[in-house]
């Protein structure tokens, strides 16, 4: 008997600077609603999607930007959305920046069960961009600044019978993200993400945002078997774009399904998982064809190091 789960990606359209948390929650519980009527049982929001995306503002005093974060999760503001899952026995991913009791600083993401319960946590642990103000760049987008690398690790969870894993956004584009999930047992990765359309960082054809935003997913869904399910915050955000193209991927590397629009838009496919299992058992069976005596400059090198003899 197959697992077929029913999965969706829950697009978020922009969310103004000004707009409130409660606004956010109640725009998500309407893509619940929609979720609960398409049959889903998990649903993947946004990276940081009770909010503005708000690194793309300089403030030199970081605890003026304290607003912007959960201090606690969930919260009076996000607790309906809690709710509203658990009564329409939906799961969710829900992605947000975190200030710990010690006044720690994370992008975070966690796993809500069907019940309502927090079951995982993730900390965004490649974050992108810069730390000081760039005068160069006409936005910033100063992660660096406001959060520090997650100190989680990639973590898998049982959820519906699948093994899930998470990630978020700048985490996609690298590949031991996927690699060090799936050697978990991963079969389903969701993520969120927040990317404007202008590379801030170097000239670059408009055209390849998207285009990179699905060739990092989709490559990687197939060289581990898995479903990845990425969703967008999108649309202009202060002026901002944020691409679109939340999508829902098969092990084979194809999209099932994507959003067409750069609002709240709900995308679902019904996902049998069990389809991983040829391409985990056969092409991708890590135990029969991996060479692991290889592989150690992935994990003792930060950076290029050129080999004796080439310098
Ligand atoms: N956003 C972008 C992303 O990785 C970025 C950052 C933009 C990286 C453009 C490279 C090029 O999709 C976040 N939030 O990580």
């Amino acid at each position: 008997m197959s697992r077929i789960i029913i999965l969706g990606a829950a697009q978020m359209g922009p969310i103004a600077p000004d707009e409130s948390r409660e606004s956010c929650v109640s725009r998500m519980v309407d893509l619940i609603k929609q979720a609960s009527s398409r049959g889903c049982s998990f649903i993947v929001f946004p990276e940081l999607a009770l909010t503005t995306f708000f690194p793309r503002y300089y403030e030199e005093d970081i605890t003026k930007m304290d607003d912007w974060y959960e201090k606690e999760m969930p919260n009076k503001a996000t607790r309906p959305l809690f709710e509203a899952a658990a009564d329409a026995k939906i799961g969710f991913y829900l992605g947000y920046a975190e200030l710990t009791p010690e006044g720690r600083r994370f992008n975070t993401a966690i796993l809500v069960d069907q019940n309502g319960k927090i079951v995982g946590k993730y900390r965004k642990v490649h974050l992108p961009g810069h730390s000081e103000y760039d005068p160069k760049r006409p936005f910033q987008h100063l992660e660096k600044r406001y959060f520090e690398p997650g100190d989680l690790g990639f973590g898998v969870w049982r959820q519906q019978g699948s093994i899930m894993g998470m990630a978020i956004c700048n985490d996609r584009r690298w590949p031991e993200t996927y690699r060090v999930m799936s050697l978990k047992g991963a079969e389903i990765i969701v993520l969120g993400y927040n990317t404007p359309d202008l590379n801030t960082s170097g000239k670059e054809q408009n055209h390849l945002r998207m285009f990179h935003n699905h060739l990092t997913m989709q490559s990687n869904a197939y060289m581990n078997g898995c479903w990845v399910i990425g969703t967008a915050k999108a649309g202009i955000e202060d002026g901002c774009m944020l691409i679109g193209g939340s999508c829902i991927i098969q092990p084979s590397g194809e999209i099932a399904t994507q959003a067409a629009t750069l609002d709240d838009e709900l995308i679902t496919f019904a996902a049998d998982i069990d389809i991983c299992n040829m391409p985990k058992d056969t092409i991708f069976n890590f135990a029969k064809h991996r060479r692991i005596e290889h592989y150690s400059v992935i994990t003792e090198q930060t950076g290029v190091e050129l080999p004796k003899g080439l310098n």
